[in-house]
């Protein structure tokens, strides 16, 4: 046990207005950072601002007004595409979050792309939103739905590609750092992998972006998908970055004002990327909210974040094997995951553990947390989850730890 974390990002505390608050009489302990984080004031004003100085159409407006808040959005676009190091701002799309990236994708290459007797690489870790969609276009195809299994350490288990990997894989799909286990995935492994076969990687880096520095062009994938709302950010927008010889290849999955170069009463054509794939009105306050996000984490530092997350999951993992008839599902080696801590405790329901600690203000995840098979591979119904991110501290951890110990008395597990 090296004892508490020394921690430096609390300051930052005070720029969350929320963490303040009481829940059920106690301070707020927001524990389910992995759902969706809490937002700094630096991203309420700028969204505020927006709509009180500069809100417009973008994209259309003649005027001055709609000029600003065309380039507004299209900063945004530049700052996000900055922050995850991508070629150029064009090869960011601005999405509804991580679920509607990974769908246009699924609809707009793997319709067009895949056929009966391909197959489709996916992993056994994977949250419904890398699942379900490739479901539906396997459905749509006759192409074939195949999983990498795990390791006994929960990690994606690469040696099953030598099983695996052929030239009937057209895809490969898998999550950048699971939400449940916190496994880092193996990118660059799976990324050559598909490169010796000619399949495309899709990164489901709804967890991944958020929580570690991410250089694109470093990665050697071909689309990576991740929201706002997990970064900080507002909901309703997420990115989708694709390399440009991908992206020319990527249909559109939804039609509509602002994507066409021409409509015809038959046909249309559309215009250039990232425009494309952005039809009808973008979600232009939720983008400017995005880019202040972004600057907020890059004034902080990536690897600042990594470090601060990897020192409070550190010291969570030591201190709640202290909790007897714990136990936590996920990688030990802190360089292989996330500060996303699942666990169940002895034969408590993990809805009932939530109850508990939320009578303490601890707000926890419990369920299976949008992803059904692995919680069938782990053979539990469902458990509890503890997320952090640069806000978090030692403190909530020690509340957490105090109030398990409390539930096992309520339940009088011997
Ligand atoms: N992929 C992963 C790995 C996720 O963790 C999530 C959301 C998604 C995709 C979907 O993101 P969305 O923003 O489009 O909904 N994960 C969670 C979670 O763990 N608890 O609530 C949402």
């Amino acid at each position: 046990m090296e004892g508490r974390p020394i921690s430096g990002l609390a300051r930052l505390r005070d720029d969350f207005p929320i963490l303040s608050t009481e829940m059920n009489g106690h301070p707020l302990a927001y524990l389910d950072s992995a759902a969706t984080t809490q937002k700094p004031v630096q991203v309420l004003d700028a969204m505020d601002a927006y709509y009180r100085t500069t809100n417009a159409n973008v994209h259309r407006g003649a005027y001055l007004l709609a000029t600003r808040a065309t380039e507004a959005y299209e900063g945004a676009r530049a700052k996000v595409a900055g922050f995850v190091n991508a070629a150029s701002p064009q090869e960011i799309v601005f999405t509804r979050g991580t679920t509607t990236g990974i769908n246009s994708i699924a609809f707009g290459w793997g319709l067009y792309h895949l056929r009966e007797g391909d197959r489709i690489l996916l992993t056994m870790l994977e949250h419904h939103a890398n699942l379900v969609p490739w479901q539906l276009v396997a459905r749509h195809t006759g192409a074939e739905l195949v999983y990498l299994p795990l390791t006994s350490d929960y990690l994606i288990d690469t040696a099953a590609l030598e099983g695996l990997l052929d030239e009937r894989v057209k895809v490969i799909a898998f999550s950048g750092m699971s939400n449940v286990l916190g496994s880092i995935g193996p990118i660059e492994v799976l990324g050559e992998a598909a490169r010796s076969v000619g399949a495309i990687t899709v990164v489901d880096a709804a967890q991944m972006v958020p929580h570690m520095p991410v250089d694109v062009q470093a990665l050697g994938v071909d689309f990576l998908a991740f929201g706002a709302h997990k970064m900080l950010g507002p909901t309703g927008i997420g990115a989708l970055w694709g390399s440009m010889e991908r992206l020319e290849q990527l249909e559109p999955s939804e039609g509509g004002g602002e994507m066409i170069r021409d409509v015809g009463l038959y046909e249309s054509t559309w215009t250039d990327i990232p425009h494309r794939f952005e039809a009808g009105t973008p979600p232009i306050a939720e983008a400017i909210g995005f880019g202040a996000a972004v600057d907020y984490l890059e004034a902080i530092g990536m690897e600042v974040v990594r470090s601060h997350e990897e020192s409070i999951t550190r010291y969570a993992l030591e201190r709640l094997a202290e909790v007897p008839d714990l136990r936590v599902y996920g990688p030990d080696h802190l360089s292989q995951r996330g500060g996303a801590v699942s666990f169940t405790l002895a034969d408590i329901h993990p809805h009932d553990l939530a109850t508990i600690l939320d009578q303490q203000g601890i707000a926890v995840r419990a369920g299976h947390h949008c992803t059904r098979p692995l919680h069938r591979l782990l053979e539990v119904p469902a458990t509890a989850r503890a997320s952090f991110y640069v806000y978090s501290i030692p403190e909530e951890v020690d509340r957490l730890v105090a109030a398990l110990h409390e539930a096992r008395r309520i339940f009088g597990v011997a």
